[in-house]
């Protein structure tokens, strides 16, 4: 039960909805938040899809559903601070102004850095871009959105002139064919992937091919899956683009009129032979020609990409090679046509437009242009402009190290987790002589750093807009008042600003004057010679922008029919791209066979995201349901490099690279390809003894992005060699955890805690350092010498029913059903009888073992659902309607799905 002082304060009465925008990926789901009461009058937030927005009518993920668990101020930042003591926030600011003020002075506008994030707010990220490039007068602003979004906004700018993504989500459920390249859609695009779905069931014709090296939970969907070597993709799409003229089915009309480069970009492609080609994806002649001909014929057809093509030395020329087989049939911009890029975070896209990257200028003005620069300049009465650009992501940490920059202001991101080779950023930031973090949490991996730690507000509390992956502006709005001292981003940016001695630039009383700024710049002296124009909001009224609905970009003054905005705008179908010459460039793009990875690092490791958990999950962490589903860090691993690794089934691997080491779970599984392993981006030092997978990435970017190369480092593996094994609950979590290997995961009631040993341990030791009891206080305790398996159990001194703590240890990885060791901490355990049982470590004869949790909406487990399959349900209908699992917010379909095709095949044997 959560102390009355964590529960936060809602600004409407019990019952009154609030419509807002969840505040994870970029679909940008609209979101129905809602005050609830208890019988004993506990306030919680009731969350819903909102059925009247665009993006998703109504449907949410498992993210978005568990939003009202995580909004409680438990673990929350709550005050500013100087150099570890509370401070006031004037004393505060004034000493960020000055401390910016001086280094500047000293060393010119060079020496200072902003770098920010997807997840602010686009009026916060416009007023850091605006202070930084237009009254610093440095383009020392970068933002996460560099390691997420930068090789498709290279790629789109090389051929659209600008950063444009030409389509909408409507054209996923027009289009008969559906490419996603490097997109783990089902995990990462829930409701995108719900939409498809839907549309594949209503239009079974509709196709959907997935390019990824792995088998993903994405493949559920798929006809046809093209297990691609890792940077193959510019080889296939090269292909493609000679396919697609040799066999005639080019546009030659939409090439002559509204492109130009054709036959360079072709003379480039042609030079690959089909041997190249197969050399380069791994994929067989057959797969390649069975791909080739589906594009070739199919006329409506979508290539949606994200981190597979993003992430990669070759990003942008995978983006160009997407972008070409589209440019050459002429499929863009048309219903179901087009290449769609679609953002991770969920003001990726907002970021872009405000111009938060440090080659941008605000709304998709550029940088290198002396007319753009004057006109926001003039438009901002700025004193100064930047002429060049600044520095992006991981050079700009570079620069922190080497002391070029001596004080940087971090914003909403925590790059000691997510920057390539992230125990150099570490060592930048303890070395930096003024560090400020902006957070809504107390502690991560950055704040460690920070001189000054400012409270921001959390989603629920912040308002502003955010731009989803179609262009759709939505507005994120507070239901929940300011806890404590904490104030919003833009708030802290302003008052710098003010302190630092612009005060009339800054001096926004309100987020919507931010809002009508903004705005206006877009449309000014605009007249189409750029995309981004919101100038239908550039006289908006306070009123009015309290109650903006969603609306697509661009709607400008003359098209606006505000309250009823039904725009569907696509760009690019009869050209008119934003080029000099308004025509869209090919781009040749040289394939070339992706570097093998060293003799002494021989496997190929890939990164990325699970279902369940955000990022670095200071949020998603906090909730017991999505904690539930993968509580470890954990590698993927194919049998085969199992085998030849000595990796057992649920060991501690050690993954190593040329720069470094983690430790994280073994699992193996054939759904990475033999040669690579997969681990995800998640897990912190706030979790885990040594997850951090970004330890083991380069720094080797994009050339062109300056994006990093997240998903192809050589690494080796070996087993952690443990002694002991083991797994404990806990109500209380100890201090700090002892162990060489652990990970800590919320439960409902307290905490799970994996770990592992090197040595047998003295078992009053081992207690000590995992849970912080006392061996001989254990209610029950169970000895085994010959097993070497031990357990302890804990009950509440005062309420016998309560147990407070279990550990089971033993000298391989500890077989206990972990769903139903999780449930014991809310379970009364009112017969001493039964309370013997926990140590046999599974549930009695008569409960069956549910098995991992699949749906973390019900905690309905795989063992459950196999049963369920054995019993004659076998469908996921069929499923939904016996355990309810796959019923709330659908985000565990496909597993179900899978858990149904294997255990099928076993029920008919
Ligand atoms: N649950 C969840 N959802 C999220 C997020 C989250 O943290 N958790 N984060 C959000 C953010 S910021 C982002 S950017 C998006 C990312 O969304 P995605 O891009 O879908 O996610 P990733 O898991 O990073 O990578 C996608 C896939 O690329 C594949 N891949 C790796 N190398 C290659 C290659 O060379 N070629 C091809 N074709 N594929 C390759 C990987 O195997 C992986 O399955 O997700 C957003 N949604
Ligand atoms: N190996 C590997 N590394 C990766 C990736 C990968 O695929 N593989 N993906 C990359 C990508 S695409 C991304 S987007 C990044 C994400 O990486 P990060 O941006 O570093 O991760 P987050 O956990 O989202 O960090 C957001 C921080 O902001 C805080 N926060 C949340 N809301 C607010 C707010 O309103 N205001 C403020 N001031 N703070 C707030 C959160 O508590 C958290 O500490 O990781 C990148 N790193
Ligand atoms: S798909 Fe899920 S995480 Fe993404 S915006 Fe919608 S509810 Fe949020
Ligand atoms: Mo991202």
């Amino acid at each position: 039960m959560l102390e009355q002082s964590l529960v936060p304060k809602t600004l409407n009465p019990v019952g009154e909805t609030t419509k807002t925008t969840c505040p994870y990926c970029g679909v940008g789901c609209g979101v129905l938040a809602t005050p609830v009461a208890d019988e004993q009058g506990k306030i919680s937030i009731d969350i819903k899809g909102d059925p009247d927005h665009p993006s998703n009518f109504g449907r949410l993920c498992s993210k978005g559903s568990a939003l009202g668990e995580t909004v409680d101020l438990d673990g929350r930042l709550l005050y500013p601070s100087i150099n570890g003591a509370r401070s006031d926030w004037e004393t505060t600011l004034k000493l960020v102004a000055d401390k910016f003020n001086d280094t500047i002075k000293k060393h010119g506008p060079d020496s200072v850095a902003f770098y920010v994030s997807g997840q602010i707010l686009s009026e916060d990220y416009y007023v850091a871009n605006k202070l930084m490039k237009g009254f610093i007068g440095s383009a020392n602003i970068d933002t996460n959105s560099r390691l997420c979004m930068a090789s498709s906004v290279a790629g789109h700018k090389k051929a659209f002139g600008t950063d444009t993504v030409p389509g909408t989500y409507e054209d996923l459920e027009h289009a008969d064919l559906i490419v996603l390249v490097g997109s783990n859609l089902a995990w990462c695009h829930p409701v995108i992937y719900q939409r498809i779905a839907a549309a594949k069931e209503q239009r079974p014709n509709l196709k959907v091919v997935l390019v990824d090296p792995r088998r993903t939970m994405t493949n559920d969907l798929a006809d046809l899956h093209l297990a691609i070597r890792p940077d193959g993709d510019c080889a296939l799409f090269s292909g493609l683009l000679t396919h697609l003229e040799n066999n005639k089915n080019l546009d030659q009309n939409y090439i002559d009129n509204y492109t130009n480069g054709f036959d360079v970009a072709l003379n480039m492609a042609s030079n690959l032979s089909l041997e190249n080609i197969i050399e380069q994806t791994g994929l067989s002649a057959d797969e390649i020609n069975q791909f080739y001909t589906m594009f070739a014929e199919t006329q409506k057809t979508v290539t949606v990409y994200s981190q597979g093509v993003n992430q990669s030395v070759s990003g942008t020329d995978k983006v160009s090679a997407i972008i070409n087989c589209h440019l050459a049939t002429g499929r863009i911009g048309k219903i179901g046509m087009g290449p769609f890029s679609i953002t991770g975070q969920p003001n990726a896209m907002g970021g872009r437009e405000v111009g938060g990257l440090a080659n941008t200028l605000a709304c998709h003005m550029d940088l290198e242009n002396e007319d753009h620069r004057n006109l926001v300049q003039t438009f901002w009465d700025a004193p100064t402009i930047a002429t060049s650009q600044g520095a992006k992501a991981v050079e700009m940490f570079d620069k922190v190290a080497s002391g070029d920059i001596k004080a940087i202001w971090i914003m909403a991101t925590n790059p000691v987790d997510s920057l390539p080779n992230s125990s150099a950023v570490e060592a930048a930031l303890e070395k930096c002589p003024f560090v400020v973090v902006s957070d809504v949490v107390e502690h991560t991996d950055t704040i460690r750093y920070a001189n000054v730690k400012l409270p921001a507000l959390a989603w629920g509390e912040k308002d502003g807009t955010v731009t989803n992956s179609e262009r759709r502006i939505s507005h994120q709005k507070a239901f929940l008042s300011a806890p404590s001292e904490a104030t919003s981003d833009w708030w802290q940016m302003c008052e710098v600003a003010k302190h630092m001695g612009f005060a009339t630039a800054f001096n926004y009383t309100n987020v919507s004057e931010i809002f009508k700024e903004y705005a206006a710049l877009s449309a000014h002296q605009n007249n189409d010679t750029r995309d981004f124009d919101i100038g239908a909001y550039a006289d908006i009224a306070n009123d009015e922008y309290e109650t903006l609905k969603p609306f697509l970009w661009p709607l400008t003054k003359d098209t606006a029919q505000k309250g009823n905005i039904i725009s569907n705008h696509r760009f690019f179908a009869q050209g008119n791209f934003y080029t000099t010459d308004r025509k869209a460039r090919f781009i040749a793009v040289e394939a070339k066979q992706s570097e093998v990875t060293e003799f002494s690092f021989p496997l190929a490791l890939n990164t990325g995201r699970v279902r369940d958990h955000w990022h670095t999950m200071t949020r998603t962490a906090k909730t017991p349901r999505l904690s539930a589903h993968m509580a470890e860090p954990f590698c993927e691993i194919h049998p085969k490099d199992a085998q030849k690794y000595k990796i057992q089934e649920a060991g501690i691997v050690e993954v190593e690279s040329a720069i470094g080491a983690i430790r994280v779970r073994a699992l193996i599984t054939d759904r990475v390809q033999e040669g690579a392993v997969f681990v995800p981006l998640h897990w912190t030092d706030q979790y885990a003894s040594n997850g951090r997978v970004d330890k083991l990435v380069p720094p080797v970017l994009d050339p062109f992005s300056g994006q990093p190369a997240y998903k192809n480092t050589g690494v080796i593996i070996r087993p952690f060699e443990a002694k002991t094994y083991g797994f404990a609950i806990c109500r209380e979590l100890p201090k700090e955890i002892n162990a060489p290997y652990w990970a800590k995961a919320k439960c409902i009631g307290g905490w799970r805690i994996e770990f592992a040993f090197a040595k047998k341990q003295d078992t009053s030791n081992l207690i000590t350092n995992i849970l912080g009891l006392k061996k001989d206080d254990a209610n029950i305790s169970f000895e085994d010498e010959t097993s070497g398996i031990e357990r302890f159990v804990w009950f509440n001194k005062e309420q016998a029913h309560q147990m407070e703590a279990a550990i089971f240890v033993a000298p391989t990885p500890v077989e206990v059903s972990r769903s139903w060791a999780v449930d014991l901490l809310s379970t009364r355990h009112e017969d001493p009888q039964e309370r013997f049982r926990i140590i046999a470590g599974r549930p009695s004869q008569d409960v069956p073992d549910k098995g991992a949790i699949v749906c973390s909406c019900f905690f309905v487990g795989a063992n459950e659902i196999a049963d369920a399959v054995k019993a004659g349900n076998i469908s996921v209908q069929a499923i939904g309607k016996c355990l309810n699992a796959g019923t709330n917010c659908g985000s565990c379909k496909s597993e179900i799905s899978q858990i149904i095709s294997e255990n099928q095949a076993i029920a008919a044997e």
